[in-house]
């Protein structure tokens, strides 16, 4: 099973830099085992590494897990085993080694020196595919922010941390700018693009609150990159979101009607991906992309089966949902994929996770059940009232109508009894005119 799985997560993405006819960089790739670490988790992170690198457009040739017991603060690996693995890259030809844990200036400059190749760190690597896969004006501006953001305190003096040369992972722009390498320059482009961002965020704000005027439920879809996020958006509306075997192939968010039944709709939003150590200048340029999920009222978590370890990429996507506040939203788990499991290990989940959805998006199977559990899920997030409302409020009669469901109305002489159902968030409004 382990070799199977091994081979499946290391298959190879579309090489983005191939295509523009650029040499391709060879790349060899450093994890470090810190005492707390195991090791099949480290080497399972330096294997999503290498599909990171290659998504980037670069060529993982070797890879090698080293255990310390400490961070050695001037070249993280101590630097004998730095000189040992600078022989190892430079009879292998290296143009780039790329570190699975996120290497301080001082200690990119130190490797840099001894390895006489560029180095960078698993955030630079991420940060590449972004500026890559950027095609919005918003996203291309987060992505350069992002990136504006890491470069900055790199900067010291010229040639030393980055060669800048060539054009390989870290030194791309989004799109096809080169990315700015002057000091001044680039913190009056910060500037700049965190104005535009603030009111690109306006923009949104007002979109969102429009559709929390409209009170229809917010559903966003949430989970690890390359999951099958935006293969279920499709599968469950009519949306045409790009669907590719690749990390981060989405970067903005989509938002679309979902038909619920019985007349009811909701908006489901499909948005970026998250991956293990998702760098946080990313996410916080990311805020406002992310906000789709930290507003949503319900969230569809959505957990590759098929993964090496499925609970490893659920446990990644907690940290960033708890990092944008979105941790105490009512989480839906879709574990996705079925079609590629076995019976076996389709039970070892079921078992581990009885609450989840089993779906597979592409096969469009599990979906029925999908809706019906969201709709159980929506409901529980509503409260059977009755109210005496008298006649001169009869606004709100209709108010009730419009956010809920009224299930049974009468009249007396003072005014009208509903039965209603009320979203939580809507029933102060009423309470006042609550009789049980
Ligand atoms: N076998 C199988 N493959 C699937 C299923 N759902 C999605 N895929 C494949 O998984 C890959 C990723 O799918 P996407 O929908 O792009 O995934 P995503 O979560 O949106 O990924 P990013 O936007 O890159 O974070 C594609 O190659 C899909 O065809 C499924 O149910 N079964
Ligand atoms: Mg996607």
């Amino acid at each position: 099973m382990t070799s199977e799985h091994q081979s499946r997560s290391r298959r190879r993405l579309t090489a983005t830099v191939t295509d523009l006819d650029v040499a391709v960089q060879k790349a060899f790739l450093v994890g470090v085992q810190l005492p707390g670490m195991t090791t099949v988790e480290e080497e399972n992170s330096l294997d999503e590494l290498a599909l990171l690198t290659e998504t980037a457009g670069s060529d993982p040739i070797d890879q090698e897990l080293v255990k310390r017991n400490v961070v050695d603060p001037a070249t993280f690996i101590g630097s004998g085993k730095a000189e040992e693995l600078g022989s190892l890259t430079k009879a292998l030809d290296i143009d780039v080694v790329v570190f699975d844990q996120a290497l301080s200036p001082a200690q990119q400059r130190n490797l840099h020196a001894i390895f006489k190749c560029d180095v960078v760190d698993r955030e630079a690597v991420i940060l590449d595919i972004f500026a890559q896969h950027a095609t919005s004006k918003v996203g291309s501006i987060q992505v350069e922010l992002a990136l504006l953001r890491y470069h900055l305190p790199r900067l010291r003096g010229k040639g030393t941390a980055l060669s800048q040369q060539g054009g390989g992972i870290g030194t791309r722009g989004p799109g096809e700018t080169k990315l700015e390498t002057d000091r001044r320059r680039i913190l009056a482009r910060i500037s700049k693009l965190e104005k535009q961002l603030k009111d690109a965020a306006r923009h949104r704000e007002t979109q969102r609150k429009r559709r929390r005027r409209a009170e229809v439920p917010q559903i966003a879809i949430v989970g690890y990159t390359n999951a099958g996020k935006s293969t279920l958006l499709n599968a469950l509306t009519d949306a045409e979101v790009l669907v590719q075997d690749q990390l981060f192939a989405t970067l903005d968010s989509t938002v679309r009607k979902l038909d619920l039944g019985e007349g009811r709709d909701a908006v489901i939003a499909d948005t970026v991906g998250f991956v293990r150590r998702l760098p946080h200048g990313l996410v916080e340029s990311f805020r406002s992309t992310l906000a789709e999920s930290a507003e949503a009222d319900l969230l569809l978590h959505v957990v590759d089966g098929s993964d090496v370890d499925p609970k490893g990429q659920m446990d990644a996507v907690l940290d960033v949902l708890a990092e944008i506040g979105a941790n105490e939203i009512p989480q839906l788990l879709v574990v996705n994929k079925t079609d590629l499991l076995s019976d076996a290990d389709l039970e070892r989940l079921q078992n581990l996770w009885p609450e989840a959805v089993f779906i597979s998006a592409q096969e469009s199977k599990g979906l029925s059940t999908l809706r019906e559990t969201i709709n159980e899920e929506l409901a529980k997030d509503l409260v059977t009232m009755t109210l005496a409302i008298p006649y001169e409020r009869g606004e709100l009669v209709a108010a009730a109508h419009r956010v809920g469901e009224v299930l049974e109305e009468k009249h007396d002489e003072e005014g009208s009894i509903l039965e209603v159902r009320l979203p939580l968030r809507e029933v102060d409004s009423f309470s006042q005119f609550s009789t049980g």
